[in-house]
């Protein structure tokens, strides 16, 4: 999953992709390199990014995937949590839903039901605001699987089938550098909810914690975690650098055929 921020603040990528022709560019950069799906964000989660209301967030991502729904054949995700976003992507041509809320906010569960797409329910502990100021689990391998199976469940009652249903342990939101290394080390712990997997590790704050690497020197360590969550039973990665992490997963699945994943 190739990730496109039109947004002016995103952590890693904030503003290069905010004028829709280098959106476009970008999005078919990605299809070129071996994305499978792109990832379409009007709204940074970044701890202290600025909150867009429904209209501006519209404004941003639908030109973006209008016009890369009439140039490319991949699936478009809408990377959002308000309802209205989800309907006005969908109605434009995304094909699936990714919410780091998992379909919390008001509307956002009737919304997904009705629209009929798969949806990504990502674990996270807090708001984006406030969520590294000290966050805290007993256990986070175990309540970070005991959240993703009760949001399961919920979104199962409301109507969509489990089929449809994506779980993500929500890398960075409102964990430690040590949360998310026993994360990834206790991944496999959710495939025992039946759901496909899907991680984002692209770049993100804790390479910088492990390596001390600012954010343009993130790229090495991001394949090898993007190999290392596949490896651990993840079906979708996340990722700003698709045509390196495709390669290296391409040798992955030569050494290990067996494992390889639809
Ligand atoms: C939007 N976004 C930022 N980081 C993410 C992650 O780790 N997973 C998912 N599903 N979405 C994310």
């Amino acid at each position: 999953m190739g990730i496109l921020n039109v947004t002016p603040d995103s952590f890693s990528d904030g503003g290069i992709f905010l004028p829709t022709d280098k959106a476009i560019a970008q999005g078919l950069r990605m299809m070129e390199e071996g994305a499978d799906i792109i990832d379409i964000g009007g709204e940074s989660t970044r701890p202290g990014a600025r909150p867009v209301s429904v209209q501006e967030e519209i404004d941003r991502v639908l030109p973006v995937l209008e016009t890369l729904r009439a140039q490319i054949p991949l699936p478009l995700s809408i990377d959002t949590s308000k309802p209205e976003v989800m309907r006005a992507a969908v109605a434009a041509g995304a094909g699936f839903i990714n919410d780091v809320r998992a379909l919390r906010e008001p509307g956002a569960l009737e919304a997904a039901a009705e629209l009929g797409v798969p949806v990504c329910l990502m674990h996270m502990q807090g708001k984006p605001r406030t969520m590294q100021e000290n966050p805290r689990y007993d256990n986070v391998v175990a309540d970070v699987t005991e959240f993703l199976g009760k949001r399961l469940q919920v979104a199962q009652t409301q109507g969509i089938p489990a089929v449809r249903l994506v779980i993500d342990p929500g890398f960075g939101f409102g964990k430690t550098l040590e949360h998310n290394i026993e994360l990834l080390r206790g991944l496999k712990q959710l495939r025992g909810l039946s759901s496909a997997v899907l991680v984002g590790l692209s770049r993100k704050s804790m390479i910088g914690k492990a390596l001390g690497l600012p954010v343009d020197r993130r790229l090495y360590a991001s394949v090898a975690l993007a190999v290392m969550a596949v490896q651990q039973g993840a079906s979708i990665v996340r990722v700003h650098d698709v045509g390196p992490t495709v390669e290296a997963l391409r040798m992955w699945a030569a050494v290990y055929p067996e494992s390889r994943r639809e």
